[in-house]
């Protein structure tokens, strides 16, 4: 199975594997990444101080969230999964939202109209065959037009791959040659369950050939062979050959979300040996190497971050919450009768607390008090 490495972790280059980056793309994504690790940190603080609800970090796994992204156009499609903060900020998603949307508000997830990016789902795995799907209408559409296509980036982790949307979603895929590229982000854990529980295959990438479609392994913490493994499938889907599976090896730094603690299946050690192999890190050392970069510019680049941060931490917070009847909103077309009885019973007691001026809404037992 072919592996993609360009860049080491002293930032040394392949001479022949070269990025073919202008400097101010490679100084960008390199402020993507940058920007979106300060901003899983907030997330997580904010979480611990009881400003958010719960929130997936993306930290270490910053170069398969940012490079994948930066090879589309703003009229292709992007399906990602809930850990996907750096790659939503890449398509020019706000910080805002996330915040909005891990806060329990799910209009944090509604972007601008003409943005092409798909809701965070949280059911692992079901967005694959959703992903197909607008990979398929994106197909008929240049078909009928006799236009290039547009194209769909498909995001998953490893624990995704077992499931049976997994396997749909690819055969299909194949059989149709649709112009998507599928982005395995394998971080080695799906919660506490390690890599070696998903698949007894040496890679999760060869399972692209089963599909009749290409597929790579790419050293997921090097931005460079991210990038290069994306822009070749990108390339090849707007060409009309067909679908990819990239799979990104890559490692979460953090825990599984902030409900979870993963010192409790993971050891120190194992967290240590991808802490050297850090994305950021290796990007930087490149970069200074070139002269690309100076410590003047990470410094102001780093008081940048913060501000992009802290402005988002406040409009998120000056959001006006949302009613609580909308959690009734989008699960049923129809609410049937019971589901119905609990949302009367909910818009009145909320008609009874604004006249009492009480805050509770549950009480222990999970009934309106
Ligand atoms: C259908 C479904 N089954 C189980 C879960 C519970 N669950 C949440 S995250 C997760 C692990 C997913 O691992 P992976 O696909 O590797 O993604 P990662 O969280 O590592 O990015 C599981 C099993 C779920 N959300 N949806
Ligand atoms: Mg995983």
């Amino acid at each position: 199975m072919e592996r993609l490495e360009v860049l080491d972790c002293e930032g040394r280059c392949d001479p022949a594997l070269k990025p073919q980056l202008r400097p101010d793309q490679i100084r960008e994504i390199y402020r993507l990444m940058v920007t979106s690790r300060r901003f899983d940190e907030k997330a997580f603080r904010l979480q611990r101080q009881g400003r958010l609800g719960t929130y997936a970090p993306i930290s270490g796994q910053e170069a398969s969230q940012v490079a994948p992204p930066y090879c589309l156009q703003k009229s292709d499609w992007m399906v990602p999964t809930y850990r996907s903060a750096g790659a939503y900020y890449t398509r020019g998603v706000p910080f805002k939202n996330i915040l909005i949307y891990w806060g329990g508000d799910a209009r944090g997830a509604r972007v601008a109209p003409d943005q092409r990016d798909l809701f965070p789902t949280i059911c692992i795995a079901t967005q694959i065959p959703f992903a197909v799907g607008l990979a398929w209408g994106a197909k008929l559409k240049a078909q009928k037009e006799k236009k290039t296509s547009e194209v769909v980036l498909c995001y998953f982790g490893d624990g995704a791959t077992s499931k049976a949307d997994f396997h749909e979603g690819l055969n299909f895929a194949g059989v149709f040659r649709l112009p998507i590229i599928f982005v395995c982000e394998n971080n080695q854990w799906a919660i506490s369950l390690p890599r070696s529980r998903q698949t007894a295959a040496p890679t999760f990438s060869q399972r692209a050939f089963s599909y009749g479609m290409e597929g790579i392994q790419v050293d997921g913490n090097d931005v460079f062979a991210v990038h290069r493994a994306t822009q070749a499938a990108v390339e090849r889907a707007r060409a009309g050959k067909g679908p990819t599976l990239v799979e990104c090896e890559t490692y979460r730094l953090g825990d599984h979300t902030t409900a979870d603690d993963a010192s409790r299946y993971r050891s120190a050690e194992e967290v240590a040996r991808w802490q050297k192999l850090d994305p950021i890190v290796r990007l930087k050392k490149y970069m200074l190497q070139e002269r690309l970069w100076s410590e003047a510019e990470e410094t102001k680049l780093s008081s940048e971050a913060d501000l992009v941060v802290e402005a988002a931490v406040e409009e998120a917070e000056a959001f006006a919450a949302p009613n609580p009847v909308s959690f009734f909103d989008h699960t049923f077309a129809e609410l049937p009768w019971n589901v119905l009885e609990q949302r009367k019973a909910l818009e009145e007691y909320l008609k009874e607390k604004d006249s009492r001026k009480d805050t509770v809404i549950l009480d222990k037992e999970g009934r309106f008090p």
